[in-house]
């Protein structure tokens, strides 16, 4: 049969003999304040899983998420990478012009993204982000006793890559909660979205308005996109749009990473010795981070076609949940998956996702937290937790918004 989306009843489709159906919300407090346990159970329950509450189906292990991700003719993006059907229910904002498109529209922004953020041009940014962490962890060390949320994780990010993208110095306050709206978004409409949707005050506006140009900087890479559209790669609009996304997806999830790395290291001390003493080996860190720890947990792919996964039948405009923080734990894929290991090769990780929307700032992203991480490890002996960090709760991603801690110098 043709299944049809306006034939969709509430009751289609069914899970598939055979098929785990669970009752489990990937979305209550309780697990995301430790979903690893639960995760674990959904992979153990099979290849793919039905979730009742939300009438998706899931995947966890590390095979079936790079499976969806690496077929976007299949699972598509168009239809919101959340648990929203575009085609059939309205967006809480204007969809994005490349996280929520498929190719060929895809193609053209993706294109431009990479072209402003190629390796010439973070270099160029190096020195700047190098000096900016050194401000930070010398403010630390003469505090003592600080905060890594507040005076890192959060600081570092919204100062070098605010700056990078060239929006308004004032203001910048409300970077964090608008993101924390995009990622909630991607979830079910429960009482953690409205409470952020209503609390969102004038965090939208002031986005709206350092997108436009007479808002940026010459220089920054919000500047680029415009100067893109001049060039006639993409129009004035949606030169506004790509901003928008570089300021949605570019800060809560790097300051997340950072403070997951933080709240790793003080955790264990072991391996902040290995840090400490080869600062090199930053870059490794963050990528373990990634992995063990990963900022990014889960989004959705949609079906444009009858298919099937995983010997699962799937109906067409099937939305698909995806957790990449499982396939990171997947002992499928990695050896001693629980273990926090600097030394391991974390590469191979989906903390950025996979396929033609793996993230496009994965390399600024890594070169910030490879800098801060560095300039602490080369400046700090000791860093010590003061008590329990304090977890943020989001749908989709997960982090501190405070970590006492006491750092001593080397
Ligand atoms: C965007 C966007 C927003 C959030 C995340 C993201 C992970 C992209 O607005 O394009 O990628």
């Amino acid at each position: 049969f043709q299944q049809q989306p306006e034939s969709r009843s509430q009751s289609y489709p069914v899970p598939v003999e055979g098929v785990a159906s669970l009752d489990f919300d990937p979305y209550a407090s309780e697990v995301l304040r430790d979903p690893y346990p639960h995760y674990e159970m959904m992979r153990e329950a099979g290849p793919i899983v039905w979730l009742k509450k939300y009438g998706v189906y899931a995947v966890t292990r590390y095979d079936s998420v790079r499976k969806v991700l690496t077929d976007p003719e299949t699972y598509c993006s168009s239809a919101g990478v959340g648990l929203t059907n575009f085609h059939t229910e309205e967006p809480w904002r204007q969809p994005s012009i490349i996280l929520e498109v498929d190719p060929p529209e895809h193609t053209k922004t993706r294109a431009v993204f990479t072209r402003i953020l190629s390796p010439r041009a973070l270099k160029k940014l190096t020195s700047t982000f190098e000096a900016q962490a050194e401000l930070m962890v010398d403010r630390m060390i003469e505090k003592g006793v600080c905060d890594g949320v507040k005076d890192l994780a959060d600081a570092f990010p919204i100062k070098v890559f605010g700056d990078a993208v060239g929006v308004p110095k004032d203001g910048r306050e409300h970077l964090l909660p608008y993101g924390d709206m995009v990622f909630n978004a991607f979830g079910p409409a429960n009482d953690r979205f409205k409470e952020c949707l209503a609390n969102l005050g004038p965090a939208t506006e002031w986005i709206t308005n350092a997108c436009q140009r007479e808002n940026l900087t010459s220089d920054g890479f919000g500047a680029e996109l415009y100067a893109a559209a001049d060039a006639g790669d993409i129009s004035h609009e949606d030169a506004g749009m790509l901003v928008r996304t570089t300021l949605s997806a570019g800060l809560d999830t790097t300051i997340f990473t950072m403070g997951n790395a933080l709240v790793n290291l003080g955790r264990n001390p072991d391996q902040w010795a290995v840090l400490r003493d080869d600062p090199k080996r930053a870059r490794a860190t963050i990528e373990e981070v990634l992995r063990y720890d990963s900022t990014f947990h889960s989004f959705y792919r949609t079906t444009t076609t009858e298919t099937e996964l995983e010997g699962v039948p799937l109906a067409r405009e099937q939305k698909v949940l995806v957790f990449v923080a499982s396939a990171n734990r997947d002992p499928r894929h990695w050896a001693d998956p629980d273990r926090f290991d600097v030394l391991r090769k974390a590469t191979g990780n989906m903390g950025f996702g996979a396929g033609i929307h793996g993230c496009a700032g994965q390399m600024i992203a890594r070169m910030e937290g490879e800098i801060a991480l560095r300039t602490l490890a080369s400046k700090v002996e000791s860093i010590e937790l003061l008590g329990e960090p304090i977890l943020h709760f989001n749908n989709t991603v997960r982090g501190y918004t405070s970590m006492p801690m006491r750092v001593t110098a080397k």
